[in-house]
């Protein structure tokens, strides 16, 4: 079935789910029959994209796509996957790869795949991948590059990221990978390399409690002081949360560092605007900049898993201020029912992009990702509402003939594509939409935490007790 403009909202819990998997089913056939084995599928031209992300390696849509094809049922999608990566995926490429990209694509689709399905090939080859990491962390302070040759190990910084610096969000979206590596391989290293991270951080003097954007892997020190809940910030703040979750709340230390972060971001990035919109502002030396990016929506869900375990007196306000970031989202939503990259809260701006080059989307999960969480955590059925809305408006403007693609201005119906099919919309959109439809007994969140590319990891100790691990 393909959604239809009357049907205003979902309620079907077996017809929604199932909407979903069509789309998913759609996108997965294109990739297959025009870009099989390249990075994603360039939709309007129907062939592959490589591009230079991941250093050589392939297939990125398939690791992608692995945990979600299998969590749909789609078997004979999942067992083509799966083959790719046991006769095709290969590791041994020389190429300069995002440390990043690779760890919460690669490593964290793997892991999924491995941790779903008990498959020891997935096993096997992120331990192997995640061997090829390691070499980036070679620098005076432990804290790693951004960049790494994969077949070299020689590693260095982005050459756009100031004096050599290294990113925030990107050394920060580590620990969830980098544990579970420590447990499938009995290799302590990968828990150590992370832990330095995140001693080096406990110890460094924080702007106002605050953790700015650009850190020198050589000195330890900050570079800038831009802060930033949206890109180059980001997903450091939902790592902290999830690994406390993860270890099934033994790690006070996270915890700790979580709610102190937060804090912070409320008394330094939290906005309400004329208009009364929740929002999270940029941070430059001290000077607001009234700009949200749609990576910054996020936030909502991470406030929303993490509100049950802040202190007593704040839970109610944790949870409210999530509902309000997610609704401040969904506001930015308009006139497509899709989002513009980043919107601003000045000169009259309420939750809108002001500048041409903002108002692209490129099929990203955030607004999604929060409207799934506070459905879980909610269960207001707004939230079902507004994620059939981007159904709606994904089938009306990002559907084209062979597979689905970002568009070039959310505030035009007149809609011009960017002819990509990102990999984050097979692993995390999709996957998002589809949770937002099923049960809540469907990777339950008492039992897994998602990785910041959507991937399904279990609770470490709960998965112990339960002998829920293939591989322990
Ligand atoms: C994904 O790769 C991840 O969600 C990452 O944390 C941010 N960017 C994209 C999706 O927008």
């Amino acid at each position: 079935p393909r959604a239809t403009t009357n049907l205003i909202t979902c309620g079907d819990r077996f017809v929604c789910p199932l909407f979903m998997l069509q789309m998913m089913k759609f996108a997965w056939d294109n990739y297959k029959r025009y870009a099989w084995g390249k990075n994603e599928l360039r939709p309007l031209t129907r062939n592959g994209h490589i591009g230079n992300m991941f250093g050589g390696l392939r297939g990125a849509s398939i690791i992608d796509s692995l945990d979600t094809l299998y969590v749909m049922g789609l078997m004979d999608e999942y067992n083509e996957a799966k083959e790719w990566v046991q006769t095709s995926l290969d590791l041994n490429s020389n190429g300069e790869a995002s440390l990043f990209e690779v760890n919460i694509r690669y490593v964290g689709g793997l892991l999924s795949a491995y941790y779903l399905t008990g498959e020891e090939l997935f096993k096997n080859k992120v331990v192997e991948l995640g061997e090829k990491l390691l070499p980036a962390f070679n620098t005076p302070t432990g804290i790693p590059r951004g960049v790494i040759n994969l077949g070299s190990g020689t590693s260095w910084s982005w050459g756009w990221a100031s004096a050599g610096s290294s990113i925030l969000a990107e050394f920060g979206t580590l620990h969830l990978e980098f544990v579970h590596l420590t447990q499938l391989s009995n290799n302590p290293i990968y828990t150590e390399k992370v832990m330095n991270i995140r001693k080096l951080l406990n110890k460094i003097e924080k702007p106002h409690g605050l953790y700015p954007n650009f850190l020198s892997p050589v000195s330890g020190n900050w570079v800038q002081h831009h802060v930033s809940i949206g890109g180059l910030g980001d997903s450091f703040y939902e790592y902290l949360i999830k690994s406390y979750l993860m270890s099934d709340k033994t790690d006070e230390d996270a915890k700790t560092t979580y709610y102190n972060a937060l804090e912070a971001i409320e008394a330094n990035l939290v906005q309400k605007s004329p208009g009364g919109l929740t929002y999270m502002a940029e941070w430059r030396g001290g000077i607001l900049d009234h700009k949200m990016g749609h990576l910054a929506c996020f936030s909502g869900g991470m406030i929303g898993i993490g509100a049950d375990d802040g202190a007593p007196e704040k839970r109610q306000h944790y949870l409210d201020l999530a509902a309000e970031i997610t609704h401040t989202c969904h506001e930015s939503y308009t006139p497509t029912k899709l989002g513009p990259e980043a919107f601003r809260f000045d000169s009259g701006a309420e939750a809108t992009a002001t500048r041409l080059s903002d108002r692209y989307y490129i099929l990203r999960p955030e607004v999604i990702e929060s409207y799934m969480y506070m459905w879980r955590l909610t269960h207001d059925p707004k939230y079902r509402e507004w994620g059939w809305e981007a159904v709606e408006a994904l089938e009306q403007h990002c559907r084209v003939d062979s597979g689905f693609s970002g568009i070039r201005d959310v505030y035009t119906t007149t809609v011009s594509h960017d002819n990509m099919q990102q990999s984050f919309f097979l692993s995390e959109t999709l996957k998002y939409l589809y949770l937002l439809f099923s049960d809540d007994d469907l990777l339950p969140l008492e039992d897994w935490v998602f990785n910041t590319e959507a991937h399904p990891l279990p609770i470490i100790q709960k998965h112990l007790e339960n002998h829920l691990s293939f591989a322990l």
